[in-house]
Formats: C-alpha cells, structure tokens, sequence
C-alpha cells in the first residue's frame, strides 16, 4: 500500500479555495479535491461549502454520498493522511479562547473570540435535523474543559440540602427522555435589523436557528427527585448556572418559570445527548439545559448549578439583556428592569433557497425554508410570494405531526413554480402558528437597540436568467 504524508487538520483548513487547492477530509484521509470541484455533479458551490473540512456533516444532507461510486471517485484524489497524534494548538497562557474545541471551517463566523457561528443558509432546510458539526453556534465566553468523570451537577433542594449528581447518576436515576426541539437565538435574523438602523449585537444572517434529537434526565425528574412538589404557591424560577464565567467570576446564567420546568408537557431536559451523541463541546459538554420553545439564551450549556428562587436568576443575560423594546427606545432611554426577559418566541421563518443574489435558470425553481414558533405552537402554513407580497402561493410543509401544544421543532417547507427568463423576483414568505399568529410585513416597526426578535416577512431577490 502507497504511504501518505500526514497532515494536521489545520493544514487541511488552510485550502479552501481553488487558488489555494481545496482539499477535504473523510475519516482519516485527506484529498486534494481541486480538479473535481467544476466536475462536481451537484455543483461547485456546494463541494466549496466543505472545502478545508470533513465531508461527513454535508454528506450527511445529501443521501447520494453514501454510494460506493461516491467513495471510489473520491479515492482518485487522496493525497495524505490525518495524523493521528496531532498535537492541540500550542496553548497560549495568554488567550482565553486558547482551549476551545476545532470547529468546521464551512461554519459561517460572525465572532471568533467568543465563538459564534451559523451554518451556510443554502443546507440549513435540507434535513430535519442538523448535523452536530453545523449547528449553529453562540458562545459568550470560552468553552470550558470538562472532565466527565469529575463532573457534578449541583441542585440546591428545597430544604437548603444540596444534591450533587456525577454524569453517570444523572444517566442511570433518571429515565432517558428523548425531544426533538429547535433551538434559536434571539438575535437571529438581526442583519436585516440592522439595515435598517445600527443595532448592538453579532451579525447573524438567517442560521442562529438548528434543530436536533435532544436526550437526557427531565429537568421535571431531578426536581421532583430533590424534594420539590409539582407545584408552589406564588412566583418562583428555576435558575441555571454554566461553568464558563466572565472574568469577574460570574457563570453565564438564565432562569424560566417554575410552571414550565415542572410541567411534564413542557419537555424541559438536562440532555446529554444531541442527535445520538455525547454533547459536543460547543454545544455544552457534558451536560445542557435544554428549555423547548424558548429563546436559545435559557438553554443554559455546561450545567452546574440549579436552584430555585423567587426571583429570576439575577445573570446579566436575564436581567440586562434578552428583552425587547419599543423603536423609540436608545441607549439612552432604555430601561431593562421594567421589560419582561423573552422567553417564548413569535412565529419566524425565512427562505434558505435561493440565497439573495442568485441567478437561478429559467423553468422550475424550487424555493425552500424554515419555519418555526415557540411556545410549542405548530406551524399551521407558510405563505410565499415571488413578487414581493402582491400574490401568494401556500408551501407545502415536511415533518413529523407533533402533540398539540408540543411542536417544539421546525417545519421545512417548499414551493416549485415556473419562472420565465429575464425576470427578476423578490421571493417573500411568512408563517402562521396555531395560535394564527402572523409575523410583521416589515423591519422597521420592530426595530429595537438591540436587534433581537427580527422576524419580519423574509425578502430575497434573485433574477432568472435569459
Ligand atoms: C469531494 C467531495 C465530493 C464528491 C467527491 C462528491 C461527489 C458527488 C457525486 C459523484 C454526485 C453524483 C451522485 C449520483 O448522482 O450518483 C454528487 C451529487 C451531489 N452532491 Fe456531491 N460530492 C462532494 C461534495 C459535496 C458537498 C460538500 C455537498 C454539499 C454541501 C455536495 C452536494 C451534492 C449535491 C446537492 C448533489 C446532487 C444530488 C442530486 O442531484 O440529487 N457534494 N456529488
Ligand atoms: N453556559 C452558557 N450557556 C448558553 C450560552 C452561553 O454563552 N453559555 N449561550 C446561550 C445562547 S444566547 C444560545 S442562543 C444558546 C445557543 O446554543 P448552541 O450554541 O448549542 O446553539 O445557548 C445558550 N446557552
Ligand atoms: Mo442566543
């Protein structure tokens, strides 16, 4: 057998365009993929949407890989080999992002320290659930390291006793639970927020939004488990804590009403488990708060403390931030004590396909997107428009049928329709939930300093070809 050279995964990251060679990995081995990418079946954009990285998340979008043909082809273009020793990046007593995980190089970042990044919007619809490695990712802070086996979950009980649980405990007293839920962040969407005024916030496109199979304990269990009843007389929150901390030592945190982490139709989970693997590091290894049909920012990661108080958890990210406000409020008026912290999320969708910009050919186009609501209220129809919201068309909606009350996941949808060439189209879709909540037609009359709750009436313009 030929020997190959080694090379670290942050070589391979460093050739991401044909200039540069594009290469990729799959398992262990690498390819110089150069010569293939405008021979590619399905197209050079998408081979360059992995280019630098491991195959394995896209291919799983696209079933056609998993042919033999797929593997054979490939093979022709190996030029080296994964090694497998590969020493972590020389760490940097300096930098505290130093210890973070590698991430795929086809995520789109919008901040690199603390990390954030969403999914190329093009594959976010194209399967149910999104791969690990493509979930959008939203970071405050550095990724904390975790050693499983000294892991403990603290739950400060009603009694002022405290229960502390190994990951192992956590796994064995409580049944498993299982959702799927889609988590999204408050600022999704927030760009088009800002083209309207400067916001405050990361610029995220239409990607601070992935859905997964989530497993773990049921919040619910632990409690009740450390001696909470089903339900307390007046207002009382339970409240999260994660393991990374600001540098004044202060964890990320978040609280939500006592009602919904008891409540067995509420699906709350402590998951350690995400599409039928551990956690991965960025999503909150080893253990996450995972709260279905609310804002992505109470889904507390890396687990370490919960407890339960008369008052929300006083976190930054309760109190000061994660609210919304009226246009008129700035940075000088604004009040965060008096605004409610988001909990539920409106009705939200957007189009994922075709991108805005795009020249798409003359015939058949297919239009294809998200569409979401919180609170577990299911997404009833998707409205879509090619001329900017003068006629409509209903999509067709892909999913699984949920409980009522208990659609905690996307709906995919799509729409095909005959365009003529030399025609330009402004593609326009908006949702309705069960509760026939709309979303607004437009930006401006939700604009708020901090850019968070962007869900008006997703445009894109494309133009068909002659
Ligand atoms: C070096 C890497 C890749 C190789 C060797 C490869 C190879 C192929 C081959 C041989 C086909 C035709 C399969 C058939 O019809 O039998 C194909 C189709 C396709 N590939 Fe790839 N591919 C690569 C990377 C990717 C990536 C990264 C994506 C997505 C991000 C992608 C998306 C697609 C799509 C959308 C099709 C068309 C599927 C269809 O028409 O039904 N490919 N690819
Ligand atoms: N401990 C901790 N938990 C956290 C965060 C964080 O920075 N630290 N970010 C929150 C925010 S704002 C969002 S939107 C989600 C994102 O989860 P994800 O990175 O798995 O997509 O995690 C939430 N949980
Ligand atoms: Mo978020």
């Amino acid at each position: 057998a030929p020997s190959y050279p080694e090379y670290t995964r942050e070589e391979v990251g460093r050739h991401r365009s044909p200039e540069e060679r594009v290469w990729v990995t799959h398992g262990t081995d690498v390819f110089d993929v150069t010569d293939f990418v405008e021979l590619h079946p399905g197209g050079p954009d998408k081979i360059l949407l992995a280019a630098g990285g491991a195959l394995e998340p896209f291919w799983a979008l696209y079933a056609v890989h998993g042919e033999p043909h797929v593997l054979e082809l490939l093979q022709q273009y190996k030029v080296g080999e994964l090694s497998p020793d590969e020493a972590p990046a020389a760490p940097d007593a300096q930098d505290p992002f130093a210890g973070d995980p590698p991430r795929h190089p086809g995520l789109r970042v919008n901040s690199q320290k603390p990390f954030n990044a969403e999914p190329p919007a093009e594959l976010l619809a194209e399967r149910f659930l999104t791969p690990n490695e493509l979930f959008f990712t939203r970071n405050h802070l550095p990724v904390p390291a975790v050693e499983p086996s000294s892991y403990r979950l603290r739950v400060d009980g009603p009694g002022g006793g405290t229960l502390s649980l190994s990951l192992a405990e956590l796994r064995s007293r409580f049944p498993k639970h299982e959702v799927t839920a889609t988590l999204q962040c408050a600022g999704n969407r927030r760009s088009e927020m800002s083209r309207v005024r400067p916001v405050k916030g990361l610029p995220w496109d239409i990607g601070a939004i992935s859905t997964a199979r989530w497993g773990g304990a049921r919040l619910r269990d632990v409690l009740l488990h450390a001696g909470f009843p089903e339900e307390l007389q007046g207002e009382w929150h339970v409240c999260f804590e994660g393991l990374d901390a600001d540098p004044g030592g202060a964890p990320y945190g978040a609280s939500i009403p006592y009602g919904r982490a008891l409540s067995p139709a509420a699906d709350v989970l402590l998951a350690y488990e995400m599409n039928g693997t551990e956690l991965p590091r960025d999503h909150g290894f080893p253990v996450r708060v995972v709260v279905p049909g609310v804002v992505g920012a109470r889904s507390v990661k890396w687990l370490r403390r919960v407890a339960v108080s008369p008052d929300e958890s006083p976190s930054h990210w309760q109190q000061n931030d994660y609210k919304g406000f009226s246009p008129c409020v700035d940075w000088d008026t604004v009040d965060y004590r008096t605004a409610p912290a988001i909990q539920e999320l409106p009705v939200q969708s957007a189009v994922t396909q075709p991108r805005p910009g795009a020249a798409v050919p003359p015939g058949e186009l297919t239009v294809k997107g998200y569409a979401w609501s919180g609170g577990g209220r299911e997404v009833v129809r998707v409205d879509v428009s090619l001329d900017g919201g003068r006629t409509w068309k209903v999509a067709r909606l892909m999913g699984d049928k949920a409980p009522p009350g208990r659609a905690w996941a996307w709906a995919l949808w799509e729409l095909t329709v005959p365009v003529e060439a030399g025609t330009e189209l402004e593609i326009v879709c908006k949702a309705v939930d069960s509760s026939y909540n709309v979303q607004p037609d437009s930006v401006a009359p939700i604009w708020n300093l901090r850019g968070v709750l962007s869900t008006a009436w997703h445009r894109v313009r494309v133009s068909v070809q002659d």
